[in-house]
């Protein structure tokens, strides 16, 4: 999972693309970039760290113009060296850079496709610079020497028909503006938004709402799946529907975890989606086990508070905050090895005791992935003198790997993966297991926008909307996404990659 941001302002950006990113850092902490443009000169800066580290004042200030775009990146396998941060650049057609959230599913196939049909090299793990290549592709093959916005959506189009998995990118074109584009699916999300000022309307993407709050901006719409908006370095919006036939299935673990709770993603506001998560747990409860013995509901911090409040609410169950998170430690979930996520645990989480001691207590989680944390947490519950610990997850039981841009472990990391609920209770030592149903999480999302029929949800049903993942992709993901793959930084082997060695051979 990736942050994107894009600007076409009156005045200088690199200051608003600086805090816009600070406010998308959930989304990534591996590396952050920024590129921008002024009068035909392109500055980039981009690195592996936090957007604090990455950018000094030096490099702000060489961050010169009006446009530009950003980008942080979430460590992938693969991905970890600082020459795959984001924004990439080919200068052919007209100088174009792009940065992307999410995973193309057919990135070996285009990989060929463009070593062998379209005579592009691409030079390092990312399927970020395969996008930038077709799309740079796609635009240049009318071969112009100027363009306007109908060539950009046509190359969009192109792009759709060629590239399959889930994306949202942003992309800067030398001299021409700042163009954003959705997969047809509408899988990652992208929105943009306005700012009036006194020389005219500044526009912004970004992958989040919140970006845009932050900064002033009034939130416009998200992209509909397919569809591509095109700012010109002169202010002036133009928006298209690129895709030919597309399907409105946004990713139902952003609403879970990946969001702000200050963001509305595709019309929906992820804070009031956890709230009622939170409400169908509690309904579960009354439904499945009417006579439970809860004593007290106690969320681990920070994602889930939102659904235990609301949970403790209807079920008229006490709740108390049980573990104390130390704010200077990262996401444990994004931590390569699983040795250092462990130790990371009791490092972030320190429970009071008070809260335990002598009682049957609900801890809440939004979801169980590894179960690493979850039966950690467990134990620590236990050792502080809880009589019962049960366990509810505001998600349903992750037994598939994610192929759409977040960095899900392979399937046998994934504790629920071919297990029960009950197997799964026994392993993270709960005394009872409460999973979100996959069709309350849905409604609970859908309620707040009725369009969204259906959702990429293959996390939880190992159905994957873009119909194209086969069982030997799923496997060489598992290989790529092994802990030992990320620990050892293992080259990564394609055909294209062979296919470059044996014309080296001769
Ligand atoms: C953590 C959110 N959340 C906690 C991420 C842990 C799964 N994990 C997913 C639970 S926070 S595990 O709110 O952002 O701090 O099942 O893989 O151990």
């Amino acid at each position: 999972m990736c942050g994107i941001i894009g600007m076409v302002g009156r005045g200088p950006v690199n200051q608003a693309l600086y805090d816009g990113l600070t406010v998308l850092q959930h989304r990534g902490q591996d590396a952050a970039g920024i590129m921008t443009y002024d009068n035909g000169r392109l500055s980039l800066r981009k690195n592996n760290g936090l957007v604090r580290d990455v950018f000094r004042q030096e490099h702000m200030l060489q961050l010169r113009g009006n446009v530009g775009i950003g980008h942080v990146r979430y460590p992938t396998a693969g991905c970890s060296s600082s020459a795959e941060a984001q924004p990439f650049y080919v200068n052919s057609p007209y100088g174009i850079s792009l940065a992307h959230n999410g995973n193309l599913t057919n990135a070996e196939a285009l990989k060929r496709e463009l070593f062998l049909e379209d005579l592009r090299h691409i030079n390092t793990e990312s399927d970020s610079e395969i996008l930038l290549n077709v799309f740079a592709h796609e635009l240049a093959r009318p071969g112009k020497l100027r363009i306007d916005e109908n060539d950009v959506f046509d190359a969009v189009a192109e792009v759709h028909r060629r590239c399959s998995g889930g994306y949202a990118a942003v992309a800067m074109i030398n001299g021409y503006g700042v163009l954003a584009f959705r997969d047809p699916h509408g899988i990652r999300p992208v929105c943009y938004g306005q700012r009036e000022t006194p020389d005219g309307m500044e526009y912004m993407v970004a992958s989040e709402s919140v970006a845009m709050d932050t900064l002033g901006f009034s939130l416009i719409r998200e992209l509909d799946p397919g569809e591509a908006v095109f700012i010109t370095m002169d202010g002036k919006l133009h928006t298209r529907q690129c895709a030919e036939s597309p399907s409105y299935t946004p990713c139902l673990f952003e609403y879970v975890y990946l969001a702000r709770p200050d963001s509305i993603i595709d019309g929906v506001a992820v804070y009031k989606a956890r709230l009622r998560m939170g409400e169908k747990l509690a309904q579960k409860v009354l439904r499945t086990w009417p006579d439970h013995d809860i004593d007290v509901i106690i969320p681990v911090p920070d994602t889930s508070r939102t659904s235990a409040l609301e949970m403790a609410h209807h079920l008229g169950v006490t709740y108390r905050e049980g573990f104390i998170k130390n704010r200077y430690i990262g996401r444990t979930f994004i931590m390569p090895g699983q040795a250092q996520r462990r130790k990371s645990v009791r490092h972030k989480l320190n429970p009071i005791g008070l809260e335990f001691k002598g009682k049957n207590v609900l801890l809440v989680d939004d979801s169980i992935v590894r179960g690493t944390t979850c039966e950690q947490i467990i134990q620590m519950a236990r050792d502080e003198g809880a009589k019962k610990v049960y366990f509810a997850s505001a998600a349903p039981a992750v037994r598939y790997p994610n192929v759409y841009g977040i960095d899900m472990p392979a399937a046998n990391e994934l504790i629920a993966h071919g297990r029960s609920e009950d197997e799964v209770a026994r392993l993270i030592g709960a005394d009872r297991l409460i999973y979100q149903d996959l069709e309350d999480l849905e409604e609970a999302v859908r309620r707040g926008n009725k369009q969204l029929a259906d959702f990429d949800a293959s996390c939880f049903n190992g159905r994957y909307v873009t119909g194209d993942v086969s069982e030997a992709y799923l496997q060489e993901l598992a290989r790529q996404r092994s802990d030992d793959a990320k620990g050892g930084g293992s080259a990564a082997r394609s055909e294209v990659n062979d296919l470059y060695q044996a014309m080296n051979r001769g």
